[in-house]
């Protein structure tokens, strides 16, 4: 997959891009990620790049002029243009996964008030938003998406770590236990000790199911479950 990003800070996008999961992803090529300064679009000796709002008001645009210049080339090399906004589709785990469908994306981060709406409406595919608050630019949503798409391309972790994501099984995960067997007066569950595969993974969901329903009954509605789940859920609802 490739993503390019257009900013006018690059330098946001170094480190996380180098570490970690993401940045063994770009090192064995399963992903790569281009950054590109906006401002060497700008326009002028100052290389400027935003302008005042027609009709006044607080703070500074995007010219569409040199949004135009970087983003023309992506969407002519067969980019998806993504731009990250508040007033974008909400990121799920559903969008996640048809973003990491797509072989080619280009994210676009605003700063200040945003674009001109010419640049907007002319030069963007889709809007995303990670979530209802305000931040001062796209760059670090621009960051997440990155995250939450990467490591659903194929070989950047094993398949079944993502098969049993929470927003993938539509569950809460349940509790995870490693050394040592006691910790603090704290004991690991003892089935989880017990060899026994099948209380395993019974256990485990009945742990999934009791978080879900004590944190996010929300999930619940969506939630694919089956006759023994909902005897679990009656039971644990009781307690
Ligand atoms: C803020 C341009 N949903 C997160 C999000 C995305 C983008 C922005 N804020 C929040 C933003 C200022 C300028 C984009």
């Amino acid at each position: 997959m490739r993503i390019d990003v257009v900013t006018l800070f690059p330098e946001l996008f170094e480190v996380p891009l180098r570490t970690s999961i993401i940045g063994r992803a770009l090192e064995r090529g399963l992903v790569s990620v281009d950054v590109h300064d906006l401002r060497e679009h700008g326009l002028g000796r100052h290389r400027s790049v935003d302008d005042y709002p027609y009709g006044g008001g607080a703070g500074m645009i995007l010219r569409p002029e040199p949004l135009a210049a970087a983003i023309e080339p992506l969407r002519e090399a067969g980019a998806l243009v993504v731009l990250l906004d508040p007033a974008g589709e909400r990121l799920t785990d559903r969008l996640a996964r048809e973003l990491a469908g797509v072989a080619h994306l280009a994210l676009v981060c605003g700063r200040y008030e945003g674009l001109d709406e010419r640049a907007r409406s002319s030069l963007v595919d889709r809007e995303v938003s990670i979530g209802d608050y305000v931040l001062t630019g796209g760059e670090l949503p621009a960051l997440v998406v990155i995250d939450a798409v990467a490591r659903l391309v194929p070989g950047v972790i094993e398949a079944e770590s993502h098969q049993s994501d929470s927003f993938a099984t539509g569950l809460l995960e349940h509790p995870h236990y490693t050394r040592p067997e006691s910790f603090r007066g704290m004991d690991v569950p003892a089935v989880l000790l017990s060899g026994h595969h099948v209380e395993v993974a019974r256990w485990r969901r009945r742990e999934s199911l009791r978080r879900t329903l004590l944190r996010r009954p929300d999930l619940l509605e969506a939630a694919d479950l089956s006759d023994e789940d909902r005897r679990m859920l009656d039971e644990l609802s009781r307690d």
